[in-house]
C-alpha cells in the first residue's frame, strides 16, 4: 500500500478537496472554501495545512464564528445543498460560538462541516487555555455543545481515526435524510501529529446526491387517497427545492390544477404568478391558502417538515381532511397522521402524475381557488402600495424592496416581524429568490446569510431586510462583505426595538415590557437613537437614511448602482402588520394571573386549544 506521510489537519484538507459532487450541472468540488478564525487551537494545524492549499480552497476570514458559519448555511442554502463550505474556529469560545450556528443548520437540514479546535489530546498542559474543565468526566469539552446540534459528531484523538470518520461525515452532508451539520472536533495536538495514510484515501470521490424511489405499497395507499379527494390543497416545502423537483412540481399540479400553499422554505417552488400559486400557508398564510385549507377534504404535503408555522400549531387544517405527506425522510412523512410516502419529490412526482391520470377535481372548488387567489392578490397590491405617510409600515418597505428586485434578484431574512411579511407579500419571480431562516428564525442571521448567498450566487443583487433588533445582534460581517466584495443591499427597518415580540406580548395580555427601547431600563435620557446608517459608513459600507418610501425607492437604485455593500435605514412603524390572511399560532398563556387581560387572553386561548385536539 502507497502512503504519504502528513499530519492529520493537512489529511483533513487533501481529503476534503478530493470530495465531488455530481448534479445536473456537472461535477464541481463539494467544498467551496473554508471560513476561519483562528486561535490556538487551530492556527498552527488546520492554518499551516489550508495555507498550503489556499490557491485552490480558499480560506475566507470572517469576524465573528456564528456569523461565518450562518454565511456557510446561506451558502449551502443558495446552491440547494449541492455545494458547501466548511468553518473552523479555535477551541472554546470560538468554537462555541458556532453552536447556535450549527443548530440553524440542523432545524433546517442544511449541509456544513464544522472543525472546530479542541483542547489537547494528550492533556499535558491541562488546563489549556480556555479549557471548560468537568470536574466530573475528563472526556468533556466545550465541543460537546455541538452533540445535541450536529447530524454527525467526532472527536480525532489518534490521527488515524479520520480513515473512518471523514468518510461518515461526507454520507451524511450529502444523505438527503440525514443532511445536516457534521463537527469533527480537532484536538489541536493531534491536528498536528503524523500519519502514514493510505494514499488512497484521497482518491477523487464523486458523491451523488441519492434519489429515494417510494415502496410500491406506500405508493399504492397513497394514490387510492388521493383518488378519492375532490378539494385537495398542495403544501409546497423546502424539500421541493433540494430535490431540484420544481419541473415536475408545476407539471403535477398543472395537470390536475391543484392549488398550492407555499411554506417559508418552500416559497419560490412555484413563481409568484402561477396560476396555482394561491401564496403563504399558515400562520403568516395568505388568506387564499388558509381558506381553502379550512374546507380542503386532502392535503398532499411536499417536502415540509409541517412545522406549527404551517400547520397553524395544528388547527389549520380542517380535521376531517385526509394528509398525503411526500417527504424523503420517514421522519416527516408520518408526521400529522399522515399517508406517508417516502421518496424523493423529483422521482416521485411524475410516478404520481402518470398513475393519477383521470383524476378529476371538484369544478367548483378549481373556480374557487381562483376566486381567492385573485382577491389575495389585491391584498398584497394594497398594503405594499406606498401611502405616503412619514413612518412607513413594513409592508410598504417589502412593496419597495420587491419592486427594486429584478429577475435574479434574492430577498433574505430570517427573524422579526419581517418574516410574516415577506412570506405573505413577497412577490419571488425565480425559485432562489427568497431566502428565509425560519426553521430556526436565528436573530443575526441576516447579514451574514446575505453574504453566503451573495457569494453562492453572484450575479444576483442580495437584498437583506433586517430590523433594528436583528441588526444589533449581529452586524460584523458587512465589514467582511465589504472586505471580499461580495456585495450586499441591507435594508434596516429601525422601529425602535423587538416590534413583533412586543405585539405578541400584548395579544398575550401582557403590558409593554422589555421590547420595545422606550419599554426598557435606562437612564433618564432614554435609549439612545442608533445611527445605522453611520455604523454601517464605519464597516467600509456605503449608506444613508431615508424617510419615506419614495425615497426609499430612490436610494435602492443608488444601492444598486454602488460597487460595495450598500445599507439604508428608515424609521418605521411597529404597529402596523398586514392584517389579511394569518392564521392562530400556539403560544402558551398563563392560566392564572392578576391582569384581567391575561385572563382574557387565556379564554381565547383555550378556546383555540380546543380546536387543535380536535387535530391530534
Ligand atoms: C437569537 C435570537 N434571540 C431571540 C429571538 C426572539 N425574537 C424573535 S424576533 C425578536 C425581535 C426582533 O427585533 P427586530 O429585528 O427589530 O424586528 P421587529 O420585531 O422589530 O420587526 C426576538 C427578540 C430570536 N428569534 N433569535
Ligand atoms: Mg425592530
Amino acid at each position: 500500500m502507497t502512503t504519504i506521510k502528513l499530519t492529520m489537519a493537512q489529511a483533513v484538507v487533501r481529503f476534503m478537496m478530493a470530495q465531488k459532487i455530481e448534479t445536473d450541472n456537472g461535477i464541481q468540488p463539494m467544498f467551496a472554501g473554508v471560513w476561519g478564525i483562528f486561535g490556538h487551537g487551530n492556527v498552527a494545524g488546520l492554518g499551516e495545512a489550508l495555507y498550503q492549499v489556499k490557491d485552490k480552497l480558499p480560506t475566507y476570514r470572517a469576524h465573528n464564528e456564528q456569523g461565518m458559519a450562518h454565511a456557510a448555511i446561506a451558502y449551502a442554502k443558495t446552491k440547494n445543498r449541492q455545494q458547501m463550505m466548511a468553518c473552523t474556529a479555535s477551541a472554546g469560545p470560538g468554537a462555541v460560538n458556532m453552536v447556535t450556528a450549527a443548530a440553524v443548520a440542523h432545524v433546517n437540514r442544511i449541509p456544513v462541516l464544522f472543525l472546530p479546535g479542541d483542547t489537547f489530546a494528550t492533556r499535558m498542559p491541562d488546563p489549556v487555555l480556555q479549557q471548560v474543565e468537568s470536574f466530573q468526566d475528563m472526556t468533556i469539552t466545550s465541543n460537546d455543545c455541538f452533540r445535541p446540534v450536529s447530524r454527525f459528531f467526532d472527536r480525532i484523538t489518534r490521527p488515524e481515526q479520520l480513515i473512518t470518520a471523514l468518510p461518515q461525515a461526507m454520507r451524511v452532508l450529502t444523505d438527503p435524510i440525514e443532511c445536516g451539520p457534521a463537527t469533527l472536533a480537532l484536538p489541536q495536538d493531534v491536528q498536528t501529529m503524523a500519519f502514514d495514510y493510505p494514499v488512497s484515501l484521497f482518491d477523487e470521490k464523486i458523491h451523488r446526491l441519492r434519489r429515494q424511489t417510494p415502496d410500491f405499497y406506500e405508493l399504492n395507499d397513497a394514490l387510492k387517497l388521493i383518488r378519492q379527494a375532490k378539494k385537495p390543497v398542495v403544501i409546497a416545502g423546502g424539500g421541493l427545492h433540494y430535490s431540484s423537483a420544481l419541473k415536475e412540481f408545476d407539471a403535477f399540479v398543472s395537470q390536475f390544477q391543484l392549488p398550492v400553499g407555499e411554506t417559508q422554505a418552500g416559497k419560490g417552488a412555484l413563481p409568484w404568478d402561477h396560476k396555482h400559486n394561491m401564496g403563504s400557508i399558515g400562520v403568516t398564510g395568505a388568506a387564499s391558502t388558509n381558506n381553502l385549507c379550512a374546507d380542503a377534504d386532502l392535503i398532499i404535503a411536499v417536502g415540509t417538515r409541517l412545522g406549527d408555522f404551517t400547520s397553524g400549531s395544528r388547527s389549520l387544517i380542517n380535521p376531517n381532511a385526509k394528509i398525503v405527506s411526500l417527504n424523503v425522510a420517514s421522519f416527516d412523512a408520518i408526521k400529522h397522521k399522515s399517508q406517508a410516502l417516502v421518496g424523493d419529490a423529483k422521482s416521485t412526482l411524475p410516478l404520481l402524475s402518470k398513475a393519477l391520470q383521470g383524476w378529476k377535481i371538484e369544478p367548483s372548488w378549481i373556480k374557487k381557488a381562483e376566486a381567492e387567489r385573485v382577491n389575495w392578490q389585491q391584498v398584497v397590491d394594497k398594503v405594499t402600495t406606498d401611502r405616503g405617510t412619514s413612518l412607513p409600515s413594513d409592508a410598504e418597505v417589502v412593496g419597495a424592496v420587491n419592486r427594486a428586485a429584478g429577475e435574479k434578484d434574492m430577498v433574505v431574512c430570517a427573524a422579526g416581524g419581517l418574516p410574516g411579511e415577506l412570506q405573505k407579500l413577497w412577490r419571488t419571480r425565480y425559485n432562489r429568490g427568497y431566502h428565509m431562516e425560519y426553521g430556526y428564525s436565528c436573530m443575526g442571521y441576516e447579514l451574514a446569510g446575505g453574504l453566503g448567498a451573495k457569494m453562492a450566487s453572484p450575479e444576483s443583487e442580495v437584498f437583506v431586510m433586517v430590523g433594528d433588533g436583528s441588526y444589533l445582534m449581529l452586524n460584523s460581517e458587512i465589514a467582511t462583505s465589504v472586505m471580499l466584495g461580495k456585495k450586499i443591499i441591507a435594508v434596516v427597518l429601525d422601529n425602535r426595538g423587538f416590534g413583533c415580540i412586543h405585539r405578541l406580548q400584548q395579544f398575550c395580555g401582557g403590558p409593554g415590557f422589555n421590547n420595545m427601547l422606550d419599554d426598557c431600563l435606562t437612564t433618564p435620557e432614554g435609549a439612545p437613537k442608533t445611527d445605522f446608517a453611520a455604523h454601517a459608513k464605519a464597516l467600509g459600507a456605503n449608506s444613508e437614511k431615508v424617510s419615506t418610501i419614495s425615497e426609499l425607492e430612490a436610494a435602492l437604485e443608488r444601492a444598486k448602482a454602488s460597487p460595495i455593500s450598500y445599507l439604508i435605514t428608515l424609521d418605521t412603524d411597529p404597529t402596523i402588520v398586514t392584517e389579511g390572511g394569518g392564521h392562530w399560532w400556539d403560544v402558551a398563556i398563563p392560566e392564572v394571573s392578576e391582569r384581567e387581560q391575561v385572563r382574557q387572553a387565556r379564554k381565547n386561548y383555550d378556546a383555540h386549544k380546543e380546536r387543535q385536539f380536535k387535530n391530534l
